[in-house]
């Protein structure tokens, strides 16, 4: 009978000690190193978040945790500042003397506490992104938050995990550009790759040129449907660009989420906008039209004219400031070399410089600029074609047109950043095109993406680290507004996240897939308009 009543006692005693279930660790990217332990560690509304140091970049960065906890679960931690990690508190520590890479994090949590540490304030942010995975994905409101006990050690594969947006065929508001940098931190990617020039639209005021924003960031309507099968336009005018305010305030907007801003102006081709604006920057002279439609231009700058290195000094003079960053994407893409052929002042440049043929017309131009952007402190990158007719000395190729340019290029020992349209092209389509609002072509569902190895294996492990990392890009002629490109961004960045960060022998479908099913709820608490075939 007494050994009857212990039992109950201690039944009493447990349940006043409530019971938690520990939730399953579910992280996209999965972490280098993931051991799950017993227990949980419960927030409540007195729960601190603490920082190591009284600075304002720490302090922003809990931030982006409180923020989390009070928006998504009605929480409201504060933020403090004390020397080490405590009992029933989240401590972020910036330890430099751990000696982590720049952007590795140490995460622990036990039941008495949460402690997380890195080097540098980068690997602290990607820190909090994994904390706020480890907590319920759904909006509700809590009086507790309940955390998984787990050690975690990670860290990147690769040093460039980039996305790009097209803003040139359809203008994306500075709102959502903003959105799309939140996206690209949240999947821990940190390059902003943002395409700014096209034949369809100039998008970035340069006040040297006014008719470059003046005229050339408008047209005076859209093709509807394929270029090649479609003749019939919206009858719409169409416009936008964003100021150099705008652009700074982005780029800061990016800058406390460690996403790097790379900006691309268009050169030699993919210039009509300009040419519209400028019309002396081109062989004929003009007139040109700012273009209505998709595809390859043949009118693109003159590479005889001095006047056409003048103005793209004086374009990327007032673009380099806007942009911190070390890269300048001079673009250098699908350039028709058929006026080229005719203008006399490129054949004339041509003779002076003694170069045989149109190929390393473009190579002369683009090695030109690059000797600019050098002299200026900034490295340059391009499209693969620049790997015609010479590569410029210090260039880094992204290669878009397969994996071949950056294996020529790592071969060479110039950098690379893959691209190849098979894996990394978000225009294409994701399921079955005739379930499908319309897309470019290509098909590269979510599984496709996954699949992708960034170090080509023509590569010997030498030349394997020449690669820098991979990218998505989202080509925008099909994508006309910001919903739309998130339908066509996810969920596959969160595959191409995977690839970029985890390390290469951890990859599974399946076990990926399971930990999308969390992370989907997610897109659904933030409003994301995603593709659902594979979450159905
Ligand atoms: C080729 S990819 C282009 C873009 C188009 C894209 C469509 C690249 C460097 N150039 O101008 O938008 O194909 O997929």
């Amino acid at each position: 009978k007494g050994f009857f009543m212990l039992v109950i006692l201690a039944a009493v005693v447990g349940c006043s000690n409530k019971q938690y279930t520990r939730p399953e660790v579910k992280i996209v990217p999965e972490p280098a190193k993931v051991v799950n332990t017993d227990g949980v560690f419960v927030l409540n509304k007195k729960t601190p978040v603490l920082v190591n140091e009284d600075n304002p970049e720490l302090k922003q960065i809990a931030g982006f945790l409180t923020a989390h906890l009070s928006d998504f679960y009605g929480l409201n931690a504060s933020v403090d500042v004390a020397d080490s990690p405590q009992k029933k508190a989240i401590f972020i520590g910036l330890d430099k003397s751990l000696n982590l890479g720049k952007e590795a994090y140490n995460l622990s949590v036990t039941p008495k506490q949460i402690v997380l540490k890195a080097s540098a304030p980068n690997g602290l942010f990607y820190g909090v992104q994994t904390l706020i995975q480890l907590l319920p994905p759904s909006r509700q409101q809590l009086s507790e938050a309940v955390f998984p006990a787990v050690e975690i050690e990670d860290t990147p594969r690769f040093g460039w995990r980039g996305m790009h947006l097209d803003v040139g065929r359809h203008f994306m508001p500075v709102d959502f550009v903003k959105k799309y940098i939140d996206y690209i931190a949240m999947n821990k990617m940190n390059v902003f790759h943002w395409h700014l020039t096209e034949d369809q639209g100039w998008r970035i005021e340069i006040k040297k040129y006014p008719k470059l924003t003046e005229i050339g960031s408008k047209r005076k309507e859209t093709i509807i449907g394929h270029a090649h099968e479609s003749k019939e336009y919206d009858g719409k005018p169409y416009g936008g660009f964003y100021t150099q305010d705008e652009i700074k305030d982005v780029v800061a907007y990016a800058k406390a989420r460690y996403v790097t801003v790379v900006p691309e102006i268009e050169l030699p081709g993919h210039a009509l906008a300009a040419l519209a604006s400028y019309p002396e920057l081109g062989c004929t002279g003009g007139p040109y039209e700012v273009a209505t439609t998709w595809g390859v231009f043949d009118d693109v700058y003159c590479a005889g004219k001095e006047e056409t290195f003048q103005f793209l000094e004086d374009v990327i003079s007032e673009v380099m400031p806007l942009f911190p960053g070390e890269y300048f994407h001079i673009g250098g893409d699908e350039c028709p070399k058929t006026q080229w052929e005719k203008c006399p002042y490129c054949q004339a440049r041509m003779k002076k410089e003694g170069l045989k043929n149109e190929h390393e017309l473009q190579s002369y131009f683009v090695q030109r600029i690059e000797k600019f952007l050098n002299a200026h402190g900034k490295k340059m990158i391009g499209w693969d074609e620049i790997l015609e007719g010479g590569l410029a000395p210090n260039a880094t190729v992204m290669s878009w047109r397969g994996e071949e340019g950056g294996i020529a290029a790592a071969q060479a020992h110039h950098d690379a950043v893959m691209t190849p349209g098979n894996y990394c092209y978000f225009d294409h389509y994701q399921a079955d095109p005739k379930t499908q609002p319309l897309a470019i072509g290509g098909f590269t569902p979510l599984k496709e993406v996954y699949g992708y190895e960034p170090i080509p294996k023509e590569l010997s492990a030498e030349e394997g680290k020449y690669i820098l990392g991979a990218q998505g890009n989202v080509w925008t002629e099909y994508m006309a507004t910001p919903e739309r490109v998130e339908y066509m961004v996810f969920p596959r960045i969160a595959a191409l996240a995977e690839v970029v960060w985890s390390p290469k022998g951890s990859r599974n479908y399946d076990d990926f897939m399971n930990r999308m099913q969390d992370e989907v709820k997610r897109y659904d608490a933030y409003g994301i308009n995603y593709c659902k075939v594979e979450f159905q």
